[in-house]
């Protein structure tokens, strides 16, 4: 069999599996492309990406027998996919294997800044319980306005969730939805004007860039909070920062951000900021299952079936 290019941050387990079945030439990231040998780069007809960082056409360029790229992770914004099928080249994805894990995370994050939950136990360490007594009241979330950015898989997991919590579920999408009781919302300004509660579940890319702009950040008014699981660039960042630090809005939690993992430092520096790092899949389970659809895509490709999750 020809090679396969294993490029990213791979676990052990990955690294084991895909050892055992495919011929891997590791690499950190894209970069290393053009490090690689001439004749290794022409045994290669498989990729296996896990990775931001950006992979285009000239990339693909450096491997003349590329056939396919497999990437883990549903969000496939990293790869140049017009540049992949304009070469012949196909592209797979991890989709749905990730829905579970990437809505509880927003649904924690909602919750544990809606409730001021780190703030509190920070607060609590510090002993200020002690010295100060019973810590300031906070903002009931049952029952309040949610609004989803983006009713796609993901979005419609937070959904249901969120509508367990006896939420009133809004949504923007490109189109409305068959959602009985829920609240469709052409209109992402008009979405944010309706609710307290925002949560970024769009997909990513040049389409969707700071899609939540300023204006959509400042129609969620002083007691909005933002959450984004997607990607950092479907929010204006510097507006969401502006904002943040002059308390045009409550807060935000945040698994994604621009330029991760070396962030803005201003989010450091803000006391209603839940910052994680970009965890959402980040499961024993589910990145085994993303692994799992990754390699048995490949496998597809080798044996000429038809691939399990295409994207083009
Ligand atoms: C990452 C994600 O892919 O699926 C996505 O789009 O953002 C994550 O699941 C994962 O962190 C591996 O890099």
């Amino acid at each position: 069999m020809t090679a396969t290019l294993v490029i990213g941050p791979y676990s052990d387990t990955d690294l084991d599996a895909l050892e055992k079945t495919f011929k891997p030439v590791a690499i950190a990231d894209p970069s290393g492309i053009a490090g690689l040998e001439k004749s290794t780069r022409a045994a290669i007809a498989a990729v296996a990406f896990k990775g931001h960082l950006h992979f285009g056409g000239s990339e693909m360029d450096l491997l003349p027998n590329l056939g396919m790229i497999a990437n883990y992770g549903v969000g496939y914004d990293a790869i140049d996919v017009a540049a992949a099928s304009a070469r012949g080249v196909k592209v797979t994805n991890t989709p749905d294997v990730l829905n579970d894990d990437v809505a509880d995370i927003a649904v924690a994050m909602l919750f544990m800044q809606g409730r001021e939950m780190e703030h509190a136990s920070r607060w609590a360490r510090s002993g200020q319980w002690k010295e100060k007594g019973e810590y300031r009241l906070n903002r009931k979330i049952s029952g309040g306005k949610a609004g989803i950015v983006g009713l796609g898989r993901i979005g419609r997991e937070i959904a249901d969730r969120l509508a367990a919590f006896k939420m009133d579920i809004h949504y923007f999408a490109r189109s409305e939805k068959d959602t009985p009781g829920w609240t469709y919302h052409a209109d992402p300004v008009s979405l944010a004007r309706a609710v307290d509660y925002l949560v970024v579940a769009l997909v990513g890319g040049k389409e969707t860039e700071k899609f939540v702009s300023a204006k959509v950040i400042d129609a969620l008014g002083p007691l909005g909070i933002v959450v984004n699981i997607s990607r950092g660039s479907t929010v204006d960042e510097a507006a969401l920062l502006n904002a943040l630090e002059q308390g045009r809005i409550a807060g935000a939690g945040l698994d994604v951000f621009l330029n991760e993992p070396d962030i803005d430092a201003r989010f450091y520096a803000l006391d209603n900021v839940v910052i994680q790092p970009h965890q959402g899949s980040g499961t024993v389970e589910t990145r085994a299952a993303m692994g799992q659809l990754q390699r048995d895509n490949v496998s597809a490709f080798h044996a000429g079936d038809a691939l399990l999750t295409p994207v083009n």
